[in-house]
């Protein structure tokens, strides 16, 4: 199969075996791992650079929250041995280069077109294809299409009346200018405290004339205790590199972590103590594992949060503002934790006020900054950090129709229907990485990519090896899973709290836990018993 179409001249019709949406992680190594196949893959990246969401959160201070070493792709050791981190978690421009050199290793730019929208895809039963359009006139034909659009990659939009009116300057977290947006002196206020807006506050506060932080609901946020990374593991690790991805694959969430100390009643009170202690001098998110049954045992849960409200009382100065900044409306773990470099003691800054929104929300915004209900704000400029379109944004973005002109969402009107969260029925030929009743968010994007893409790789292979043209996940498997996940999610404290990672169906009330909470590890074997079954569930013809 030939790799050779990459420009087409206006009005000519381009044919690939393989196309994917998207040049993130995901989307990289897609490219890669198809064209090794020998298919012939393009992908599209409205972007003007490869990264994804490393490419459009540029904001101050974005940065991961799981260890440099094991946040990187581990499947080609000399890919892995020719790059080093400087810091233990990496921050968002050092990860953007992380991404171009893996991009560049592997040579996939070739098979891919930036700057370009898809606009629609439409399934063709007659061709069995997709018939692709893009923002920049062109005509593509699809045997499958791979959504590698990410899960929080479409920004919730900020709409608040007057928006329009602010003469100062706004921008968005998950859209950051790539060009530097001065903030040194400058009165700000950041709407969001997500892990987004914990992380931008952090920095802006560095410089910032004021800085506001408008909080709806307190986050638990825990430190990364960050610092230069440890070059001598690193170096251990390169001579290993494909234990370690084998370790991570065995890792309810794709990533080698001190796993739980045990059940909270193993201990008694003073040891619990000892052992969140510890956690919290290590940092990050190992204090989320630290007791076995603290994510279903509320009593459990509340000896974890209120070790944290502690901390943030110890931290902030101000007793009321502490207060403000102590989640006690829902129990730890249950919304992602934030992983911060410094975040509650910017409260003790004279430089920096926490808004509480609970107690005087936001009425609109003015031409000079924001008028809550009982003050106004005067602001040079707006920081909005509200999240995302979870799970469904990106891929409705791309206007995927079926054979009914459906899109994937309307089937997912009153619950995510899929099977195995790489496929849902009724489109064929249509591949979700990372998406909706995989482990997802929960686990190392890395990882997960990494294994989906080597999923589908071997679906299609599948296929191609029956002489099949289409592929299609069948109803009944589709039950089954989202049987399967419901089970599982039962008894999580996180499935009774609003956040983006429950799907509240709107009809009748009923709650769904979206990504695949049974670990990264039990996923990838029920993945296996299916393949080892014949692919159970997809059909093929
Ligand atoms: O988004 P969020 P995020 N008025 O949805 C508030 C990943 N990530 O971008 O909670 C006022 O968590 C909203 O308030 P509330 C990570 O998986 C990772 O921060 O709805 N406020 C909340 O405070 C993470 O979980 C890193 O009451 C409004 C915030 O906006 C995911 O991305 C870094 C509002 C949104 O928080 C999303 O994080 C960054 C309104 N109208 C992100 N609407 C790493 O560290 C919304 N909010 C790797």
């Amino acid at each position: 199969m030939s790799n050779n179409h990459i420009q087409n001249p206006a009005g000519e019709t381009e044919e690939y075996s393989v196309v994917v949406i998207g040049a993130g992680m995901g989307g990289i190594y897609a490219l890669h791992r198809f064209a090794d196949l020998g298919h012939d893959v393009h992908g599209f990246e409205g972007a003007d650079g490869v990264g994804g969401v490393w490419y459009h959160n540029a904001y101050p201070g974005a940065r991961v929250d799981l260890e440099s070493h094991s946040y990187a792709f581990m499947f080609d050791p000399e890919l892995y041995a020719g790059w080093d981190w400087s810091e233990r978690y990496a921050a968002q421009p050092e990860i953007l280069r992380y991404l171009n050199y893996v991009a560049d290793s592997l040579g996939v730019r070739r098979n891919l077109s930036l700057s370009t929208w898809v606009t629609s895809a439409d399934w063709r039963p007659r061709e069995n294809k997709y018939l692709i359009k893009t923002n920049t006139g062109r005509t593509v034909w699809a045997r499958y299409l791979v959504m590698a659009t990410g899960q929080l990659s479409k920004p919730r939009k900020p709409d608040f009346p007057g928006l329009d009116d602010f003469e100062g300057e706004w921008h968005q977290t998950s859209h950051w200018p790539q060009t530097p947006v001065e903030i040194a002196g400058k009165r700000v206020a950041l709407i969001g405290t997500g892990s987004s807006g914990v992380q931008a506050a952090t920095e802006i506060a560095k410089t910032a004339g004021h800085l506001y932080v408008l909080q709806r609901t307190p986050n638990y946020s825990i430190p990364a205790h960050n610092g230069p990374a440890d070059r001598r593991k690193k170096a251990r690790l390169n001579k290993k590199v494909l234990q370690l991805r084998d370790e991570s694959y065995n890792s309810p969430v794709g990533y080698v972590m001190q796993g739980f100390a045990g059940k909270a009643s193993d201990f008694s009170e003073e040891q619990q103590q000892q052992i969140l202690e510890s956690r919290w001098a290590f940092g990050g998110q190992t204090l989320l594992g630290t007791f076995s049954d603290q994510g279903t045992n509320i009593d459990v849960n509340n000896v974890v949060a209120e070790f944290v409200r502690g901390k943030i009382r110890d931290m902030i100065d101000d007793p009321e503002t502490a207060e403000k900044l102590m989640p006690t409306s829902y129990p730890i773990g249950i919304r992602r934790l934030c992983i911060d470099t410094g975040y509650y003691p910017i409260f003790n800054q004279s430089n920096v006020s926490l808004v509480d929104l609970r107690s005087d929300p936001i009425e609109r915004i003015t031409e000079t900054g924001i008028k809550t209900r009982d003050n106004e704000y005067e602001v040079d400029l707006i920081v909005f950090a509200l999240g995302f379109e979870a799970f469904t944004g990106a891929l409705d973005q791309a206007n995927i129709r079926n054979e009914h002109g459906q899109q994937p969402s309307d089937r997912w009107k009153h619950k995510p229907q899929t099977h195995l969260g790489v496929m849902t029925h009724g489109f064929p030929n249509l591949f979700m990485l990372t998406g909706a009743q995989s482990p997802s968010v929960l686990a190392n994007f890395f990882v997960g990519n990494n294994q989906h893409v080597d999923f589908v790789a071997d679906i299609i292979a599948h296929a191609e090896k029956k002489g099949a043209v289409r592929i299609e996940a069948s109803l009944e498997a589709e039950r089954e899973w989202g049987d399967h996940c419901n089970e599982i999610a039962a008894p999580l404290l996180r499935r009774a709290v609003d956040n983006y990672m429950v799907h509240v169906n709107k009809y009748d009330g009923s709650r769904y836990f979206i990504p695949y909470a049974g670990g990264f590890d039990k996923y990838v074997k029920k993945v296996e018993d299916v393949v080892a079954d014949g692919y159970r569930g997809f059909v093929f013809t």
